[in-house]
This record gives C-alpha cells, structure tokens and sequence, in this order.
C-alpha cells in the first residue's frame, strides 16, 4: 500500500479540516517515526508537544498496557485508584492544591472560565452575569465555540458565530494595556507564556512577573495556559518559572500524558477550583483511571529521566546553532528552550516549502502563519541528533 492510497481514503471519506503534510506515518520510537513506505524522519513537531517524552516511551506504554487489562473506565459516579495518587503527585510537582482532571486542552480552557465566572460572583462579588476575562491578541486556548469567540484570528471565527460574551482581548505582552483593561466586572487575565500558534512570541522580559503583580493587586485570577509551554517544553516544568512567579490557576494537557491519551488538568493555587459544587461541571472520560496511570507515568519519566533538564540544554546548543546559519531568507530566530521558531522574511515565499523541503529530508515540521517554522522536537533529543537535523536544515535555509 503506498502513501497515495491512503491519502485518497481520507479525502474521500474525512472532513477536510486539515491540510497535512502529505506523509503517512504508522510507526514511532523516540524522536524517530516512519512512513508506509518504510521511510524514517526526525520528528520536530512532536505532535504539538503532546510527545515531549519521545514516541512510544516504553515505561508509559508499558503503564497503559498494564492498566488496560485492569480497569479503564469507571466514569466519575464511582471513584477509582488511580485519581487520588494523580491528583497528589500534580500538587506536589506543581505546588498546586487542587487539581481538576479533563481530556483536551480546549476542555480544560472551558473549565477554568467557568470557575473563575462563578467565583467572580461568589467570591469577588461581580454582579450576575457581568463577569469579563481579558485574554490576548493572538491567543490559542483551543476550538471549542467559547473559546474561539475570543480568537482574534479571523479564520478561526468566521462562519461560527454567535459567540458567548465576557471576553476582551489586548495586545500580548503589554502590561500596562492589562492594567488599564482591568475593571471591576475583570475575574480573571488568560494568557499564554510563550504564544504558540501565533508563532512563538516571546513577551518582553518581566512580563510576567508585572502581570502578576497587576492580577495580585486587583484581585483578578492569573491564568496561565501552559498546554504547550508546560511540561518541560520551553526548558522548565512550568514556563511561569523562567520568571520566578506563580499563576493562580495552571493548565496543563498534551505532553500530560505522553501523547498516549488526551489528558489535561486544572492546577490550582486558589479557592478558584473550591467554587464548584457536585454537578456545576464534570466529564464521562475526565479523570478516568487510564488516563490517570498513563499520565502519573508520563510526569515521573519527564522528572526522572532529566527531560526538562534536556529541554534547557539542547535548546540552548539547538539556539545557537540556529544563530549561525547564514540565510537571505531569515527574519528573527526565537524560542526558549525546545519551542523555536524561525521566522522568514516575506519574500522568502512562505514557510510551508521549506517544511516540504525539511521533510523530502527527512525533517518533519510544521509552519504557523504563512512564515514562520516551528521546532518542537522530543525533549529526550541528544547533541548528535540536533547536529544531523542542522545539516539538513542549514541546507534548505541556504540552498
Ligand atoms: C490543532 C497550534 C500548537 C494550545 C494552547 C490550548 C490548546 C492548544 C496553548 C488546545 C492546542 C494545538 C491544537 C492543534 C494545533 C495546536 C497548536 F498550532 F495551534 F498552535 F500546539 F502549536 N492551549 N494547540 O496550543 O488543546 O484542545 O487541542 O488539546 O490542530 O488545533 P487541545
């Protein structure tokens, strides 16, 4: 069977919501992963940072495999063995007190704004239906129809519509924009440490740190969505690190599981998790003792095996190699630790022909916005790995 034939099965019979790149993978190891037709690439994507512990870790799927012959569903009605033990071992890494368990990221987005709504008005003391959440230009928390009403991405909004109000967007990494948003109604200030999909923006340095001040003094719950930074990506567990501060409410998901499963989870430093009451909001799958096996695994091998350690180290050396390519078409490399982009000049002709030519090469990325390349590779790659990636990447920078 060669590529072509799968692709025709899932244009004929898949929703054309994507637009892949053309390769057909059926097998992963580490940072490796092969197509139908036997060919091997270096995977520097990593499925959007779900598998920051490599493909197929072999002591989380060993943990799935496990759990899988013991129990994998009981839905929240009942309590299972694992939900405890996850939820104590997340409070302890994190320095979080209450943890609440859901599948996507999108759901764990929805969760935290319907909590710091209800304790606007049960804590704060918002009027009812009055509660407004300031979130960023440019943002990406996820699809669901909430949270891409306050997209600011035209494509991700047009044809959806109507969309729940509440929500108001200001430039990202201006603090003094936040200060001046904030108003009595304001509960809580979503944002990204890193945006991802807007192209690895990094915000000015002491942005976080003044966010947090300004959310402390105007008692506005910080929210820092961390699905994509968290979990060793950026070169720390949590990238609100890297400035010493800590949010009120953390998300987390993909890399929670190791790619095995959709698991994330609302940390919390707050009472803001204390609002809800037995049945304001749950999930059949949230929680679920699979998901709770596979993703206490995922966080003990990231710890362990000195991934986020890695992540510091290799995205520094990765960095620097980056800065010294020679190219006509580069605008600005960024990125801390393993979350890098490359942004291309316009004339360069976009990023997706470069990522097609990385991949004719065995290097498989993908762009964000019409020019930006984004890196992400597994957290567990070594020196030598980067430097294969690099010939092949200075080549198609230069040829
Ligand atoms: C897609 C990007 C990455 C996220 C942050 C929440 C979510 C995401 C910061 C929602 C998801 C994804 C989803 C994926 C593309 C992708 C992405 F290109 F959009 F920017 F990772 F780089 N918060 N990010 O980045 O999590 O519900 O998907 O589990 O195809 O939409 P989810």
């Amino acid at each position: 069977m060669n590529t072509q034939h799968y692709i025709d099965l899932e244009n004929r019979f898949g929703a054309h919501n994507y637009k892949p790149l053309d390769v057909v993978l059926n097998r992963g190891e580490g940072i490796w992963v092969w197509d139908v037709d036997g060919n091997r690439y270096l995977d520097f994507l990593s499925a959007y940072s779900a598998v920051n512990q490599g493909h197929c870790h072999p002591k989380i799927m060993q943990t799935m495999i496990d759990q899988a012959r013991k129990l994998t569903l009981t839905s929240r009605a009942f309590r299972n063995d694992q939900l405890g033990y996850l939820y104590k071992e997340l409070c302890e890494m994190t320095n979080s007190h209450k943890v609440l368990p859901m599948n996507s990221g999108a759901e764990a987005v929805e969760t935290v704004i319907k909590a710091v709504r209800k304790w606007g008005y049960k804590v704060k003391g918002v009027p009812e239906n009055q509660a407004e959440i300031i979130v960023c230009e440019n943002n990406f928390h996820g699809r669901t129809i909430a949270i891409v009403g306050f997209s600011t991405d035209e494509q991700y909004k047009d044809g959806f519509g109507p969309f729940a109000p509440g929500f108001k967007a200001i430039p990202f990494g201006d603090a003094r924009a936040l200060e001046n948003a904030i108003t009595p109604d304001t509960v809580g200030f979503l944002v990204e440490p890193i945006q991802g999909e807007a192209g690895v923006i990094m915000p000015p340095e002491g942005y976080l740190k003044d966010v947090r001040a300004i959310c402390e003094k105007q008692n506005v719950i910080l929210i820092l969505d961390e699905i994509q930074t968290g979990l060793g990506r950026t070169g720390k567990l949590l990238a609100e690190e890297h400035e010493g501060v800590e949010a009120d409410v953390t998300l987390v998901g993909k890399a929670l599981s190791g790619g095995f499963y959709p698991v994330s989870a609302v940390l919390s430093n707050t009472e803001v998790l204390g609002v809800f009451m037995p049945g304001d909001h749950g999930s059949t799958f949230g929680g679920n003792p699979m998901a709770c096996a596979v993703s206490r695994t995922a966080i003990r091998v990231l710890m362990e095996e000195g991934m986020v350690e890695n992540a510091a180290e290799m995205g520094a050396y990765f960095l620097s190699c980056l800065k010294d390519i020679r190219s006509p078409y580069i605008r600005e490399i960024r990125g801390k630790g393993l979350m890098i982009g490359i942004e291309l000049l316009p004339e360069a002709g976009g990023a997706r022909g470069f990522c097609e030519g990385l991949k004719a090469k065995g290097l498989l990325c993908k762009e964000t916005h019409e020019n930006v390349i984004r890196f992400a590779p597994p957290l567990i790659i070594t020196k030598a790995d980067i430097d294969w990636a690099m010939e092949r990447i200075e080549s198609v920078l230069t040829e």
